[in-house]
């Protein structure tokens, strides 16, 4: 699935039609009624990068081809989730596999959508998600537990590495706080990224706000930004996000979101909120046949970058000729990017920075 994000929230905040405006398909159903998603949809999505067009353009690459991003829709959850109300929490499942959350919040009033609780309140709203997030992970590792702590004592070394972590996330989910909140050794860190507990994962607050309050900002936003407390917030009205999926050409569009006074799409900002908050960057792949964009982690070097499109890359790499986007474009290109001495030849130490274009050299 690649990197992903999976969308949570109570039932009819909008979440489908925010996964919809998306993946611009109709592949989820958005439907004036609570629980009108069953089945989880998971869509791929183009990540925006003007630097990817401008680079394909001067390469007259024939084919472009973005970075991705998966999202993943689910049913809406609702209080008491964790012991079979509504729907029930199974389908938090499905995005224990994510690698980040995003959470829908209602920041509009409309009396024609009906609100599970009957009043619009976004702090109470994400309160009751977060609970029922939390008690989905006090789930898994009180069954997790008694297993690991019986393999523990008869020696088992993975085990014995994991019991001492279990038993400190343990702790913080009973005391009513988020898993992310459990203080890990630099050594377990990636192990409790293994557990894929729901409230470890990085949080990204989406307001769905009624379309006069997108520039403007109303107080129901106010009071996310508020309990947010840094983490990240995008302000979007699901409903504008929809139609202007359906526009044909960039230029409707872009004529739509002059016209509310808006300068990019919600979504735009929805997808690379999601990439930075999974600590993503982008190098390139530039040539007449494609020009592409590649994720990686931030901080990977550059043998590893290189594994990333084919592991002959990382197994027998040399060096990698590298050149920063922006020089690229500035001297229109690699020959004369090339004379300008800009063209870099970096080795296994480097670290691969957001924006290079890379070329490996590789022997197997
Ligand atoms: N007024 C207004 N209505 C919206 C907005 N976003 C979504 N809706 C409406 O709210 C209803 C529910 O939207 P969905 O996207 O299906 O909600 P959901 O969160 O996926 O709901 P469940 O799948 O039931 O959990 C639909 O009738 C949407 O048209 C918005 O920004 N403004
Ligand atoms: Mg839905």
């Amino acid at each position: 699935m690649g990197f992903s994000c999976g969308i949570v929230g109570l039932p009819n905040v909008g979440k489908s039609t925010l996964f919809n405006a998306l993946t611009a398909t109709a592949m989820a159903d958005a439907a004036n009624y609570p629980f009108c998603t069953i089945d989880p949809n998971i869509g791929r999505v183009f990540v925006p990068d003007e630097r990817l067009f401008s680079l394909a353009k001067i390469a007259s690459s024939k084919e472009i081809l973005p970075a991705q991003l998966s999202f993943v829709d689910i049913a809406g959850i609702v209080r008491g989730a964790s012991s079979g109300e509504g729907l029930g929490n199974k389908f938090l499942a499905t995005i224990r596999e994510t690698d980040a959350i995003l959470h829908v919040v209602r920041c509009f009033d409309d009396n024609d959508v009906i609100h599970v609780n009957g009043v619009v309140d976004p702090i109470s709203d994400i309160e009751t998600i977060e609970t029922e997030l939390l008690l989905a992970d006090l789930e898994s590792v009180e069954g997790r537990f008694p297993g690991v702590e019986k393999k523990a004592k008869s020696g088992d070394a993975v085990a014995k590495e994991l019991l001492p972590l279990l038993t400190s996330v343990l702790e913080v989910l009973k005391s009513g706080q988020l898993a992310c909140k459990t203080s890990v050794s630099d050594s377990q860190r990636s192990l409790l990224k293994q557990l894929q507990l729901l409230t470890s994962k990085p949080v990204l607050y989406v307001c769905n706000v009624a379309e006069k309050d997108v520039c403007t900002h109303n107080e129901y936003i106010k009071r996310v930004l508020k309990r947010a407390a840094g983490a990240p917030v995008v302000v979007i009205s699901a409903a504008i996000e929809s139609e202007i999926a359906l526009l044909d050409s960039e230029q409707d569009k872009s004529d739509f979101l002059s016209g509310i006074g808006l300068k990019e799409a919600g979504l735009n900002k929805v997808i690379r909120q999601g990439y930075n908050l999974l600590d993503l960057i982008t190098y390139f792949t530039v040539g007449p046949k494609e020009a592409r964009a590649w994720t990686i982690k931030k901080g990977m070097k550059a043998p590893a970058a290189a594994g990333v499109i084919h592991s002959d890359f990382e197994r027998g790499f040399i060096c990698a000729e590298t050149v920063f986007w922006n020089d690229y474009v500035e001297f229109d290109g690699e020959q004369k990017a090339k004379q300008a001495g800009k063209i870099r030849l970096e080795g296994k130490e480097y670290v691969v920075q957001d924006g290079d274009i890379m070329h490996f050299r590789f022997n197997v």
